[in-house]
């Protein structure tokens, strides 16, 4: 088999490399542990509460809660945590680079954090995330050299809202996105691939997993995920890796201009002294994990 989506490694079991290769995804299970987990679901809280500054971390709110005072509860996501003394180990974790190095090579940049919270429904189903593609939100290429580590803080389940996937999407083309036209609020920055605002359930999979379990998933790969239907919040930890050999691409006159201006309008809002390009938004969130920028060829 010639070998597209991943790189020779000693890691990866035949049989797990023809899966990715396949479908664009695969599960470890078991890769980080409970007690690491426990310390950024307590650092969460710590930002969500105000005992530790969020800094240049961006909070975000679901679109269909009342916020209270103190209430970590409604913060949907934390998002650029690159700078974080806490969360940063995650993306620091050596069992997960051990891996990403399988897909993205050597040297290897964290180019987008997050932490999920996601909220029991509250009726309206704001708690879905449309069906996308992730490189819709990345200027950089190649895209067979990012992939997306994303870790279940709990287990997860299509009850509370767990990863639905498209086996084998990675292989398409990167499509036009826009919010669905879904009825109520809908939460900022969550784009749709055009035409899968309603989805054949079976052309998907819910991608059960356990605490601790990672899925890596290659960014052209079709997936969102479900409404919590439970009471509970469902949280999972995830980053974006790319190689350092990626290179930053002008997204403008693309079906990606509309997430630049979107994102341009979010970091006019929140820094009105700065200015800055999407390709300088973009660097600001990366940082060398594995190699230096020296090894960038
Ligand atoms: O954790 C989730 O609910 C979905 C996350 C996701 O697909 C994303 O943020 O790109």
């Amino acid at each position: 088999m010639a070998y597209k989506f991943t790189l020779e490694n000693k890691l990866l079991t035949e049989e797990q490399r023809d899966f990715y290769e396949k479908n664009g995804f695969l599960v470890v299970k078991n890769l980080v542990s409970c007690e690491e987990l426990k310390r950024y679901e307590e650092r969460f809280s710590d930002i969500c509460d105000k005992r530790v500054p969020c800094g240049e971390m961006t909070v975000m709110r679901d679109v269909n809660q009342t916020p209270l005072k103190n209430s970590n509860h409604l913060v949907y996501k934390i998002q650029d945590f690159q700078a974080d003394s806490v969360l940063s180990n995650y993306f620091k974790n050596p069992s997960l680079l051990k891996y990403a190095e399988c897909f993205v090579g050597k040297c290897i940049m964290a180019i987008h954090t997050m932490l999920i919270n996601k909220p029991p429904d509250c009726g309206k189903k704001s708690s879905r995330h449309p069906i996308h593609q992730d490189l819709f939100y990345f200027p950089l290429r190649p895209a067979d050299r990012i992939v997306c580590a994303w870790t279940a803080m709990e287990n997860i389940n299509r009850h509370n809202g767990g990863l639905i996937v498209k086996a084998g999407t990675h292989t398409q083309e990167l499509l036009p996105h826009q919010y669905p036209q879904w009825e109520g609020k809908l939460n900022k920055g969550f784009l749709g691939i055009n035409g899968f605002d309603k989805i054949k359930k079976k052309e998907f999979e819910y991608l059960e997993m356990e605490t601790g379990d990672t899925v890596f998933f290659h960014p052209l790969l079709f997936h969102g995920s479900g409404r919590n239907k439970t009471q509970h919040f469902r949280k999972a930890i995830s980053c974006h890796y790319a190689s350092a050999d990626c290179n930053f691409i002008d997204v403008a006159g693309t079906i990606q201009e509309v997430i630049k201006t979107e994102i341009d309008d979010i970091f006019k809002k929140r820094f009105p002294n700065l200015t800055a390009s999407f390709e300088d938004i973009w660097r600001f969130k990366q940082v060398f994990v594995q190699g230096d920028e020296k090894s960038k060829l």
